[in-house]
């Protein structure tokens, strides 16, 4: 029982890692936009990406980054 309790803390923690859902998070290079390819860190992102991306630029602005809806 104990180990069950320790696996499902250790999947859960591990989700909230993959799960970067603030900006500065994901702009790894730190350029000021998320690429799609940044956005592959968080999978909701990456369904949101199209329709978040409104300039259709192929990168997320702070300001289209901010209609985000993390699930
Ligand atoms: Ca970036
Ligand atoms: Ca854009």
């Amino acid at each position: 029982m104990k180990k069950l309790v320790m696996s499902v803390f250790v999947i859960a923690s591990s989700f909230s890692v993959v799960a970067a859902d603030d900006f500065a998070t994901l702009d790894t290079d730190g350029n000021g936009s998320i690429s799609k390819d940044e956005a592959m860190q968080n999978v909701s992102l990456v369904h949101q990406f199209a329709d978040l991306d409104v300039d259709n630029s192929g990168e997320l602005s702070k300001e289209e980054f901010s209609k985000f809806k993390a699930s």
